[in-house]
């Protein structure tokens, strides 16, 4: 049994979370298991992770070690839920996953790409999504929606061009990649939204 693996993407903002459910919920009515997930995070320890990453701190994170916080929260989040979920034959749709790593570290930080690259070896080898749906939104839009709710995580607090690299470097990984990812207007309103995922879930149910 082998079971479906799907990424949300995307800069902040952009809606991931508010789709989630409702795709999950979409695909149970077609019969499927879905878990859903997040990352950072996922598991106790990985969420213990998490807030690490992203309590704003008065000791500033070296950016290795955000990476490799980043990747050691996923290393669990695999291990412990989502390749025993996919191996039980389950669909499992994760609030990001590795290609945030590069476009936050890599894009945003300017992370040594080979070291990106061996770490996403390690950690995540085969385990790649069989779609990554990103919800690409202007990052003012993204960012504005995001301000209006509680105060600023760590890494929200960066600034703009910041958001800008990582908008391009999703855009980018998109345009090479185009067999598994999706790009969805996420700039429009929720109904609409939704409208663009209506054809992706069609594709799913259409997966042997
Ligand atoms: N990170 C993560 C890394 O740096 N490296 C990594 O490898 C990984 C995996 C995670 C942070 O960690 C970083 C990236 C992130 O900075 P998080 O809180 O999970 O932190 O951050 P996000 O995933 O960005 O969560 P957000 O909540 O900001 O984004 P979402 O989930 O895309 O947005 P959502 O659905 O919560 O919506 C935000 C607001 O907008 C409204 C919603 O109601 C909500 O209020 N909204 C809309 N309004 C109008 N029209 C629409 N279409 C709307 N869609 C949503």
């Amino acid at each position: 049994m082998s079971g479906r693996f799907i990424t949300l993407e995307g800069g902040e903002g952009a809606g991931k979370s508010s789709n989630m459910e409702w795709l999950a919920e979409q695909l149970r009515a077609a019969g499927k298991t879905v878990l859903l997930t997040r990352e950072p995070g996922g598991t106790p320890l990985a969420e213990s992770i998490r807030e690490v990453l992203l309590a704003p701190s008065d000791e500033e994170m070296a950016d290795n070690t955000e990476l490799l916080l980043v990747f050691a929260a996923r290393a669990q989040h695999l291990a412990e839920k989502i390749r025993p979920a996919l191996a039980r034959g389950e669909w499992v749709l994760c609030d990001r996953f590795v290609d945030a790593t590069w476009a936050y570290q890599g894009a945003g930080r300017g992370l040594d790409q080979d070291a990106i690259g061996a770490l996403e070896e390690l950690v995540v080898a085969t385990s790649q999504p069989d779609m990554t749906i990103l919800f690409d939104v202007p990052v003012d839009v993204g960012m504005a929606r995001a301000g209006k709710r509680a105060a600023l995580d760590r890494i929200e607090q960066e600034d703009r061009a910041f958001f800008d690299r990582i908008r391009e470097c999703y855009l980018q990984r998109a345009d090479q990649q185009p067999g598994r990812f999706r790009v969805l207007d996420a700039g429009q309103p929720l109904e609409q939204v939704r409208a663009q995922l209506e054809p992706l879930i069609t594709e799913m149910l259409t997966w042997p």
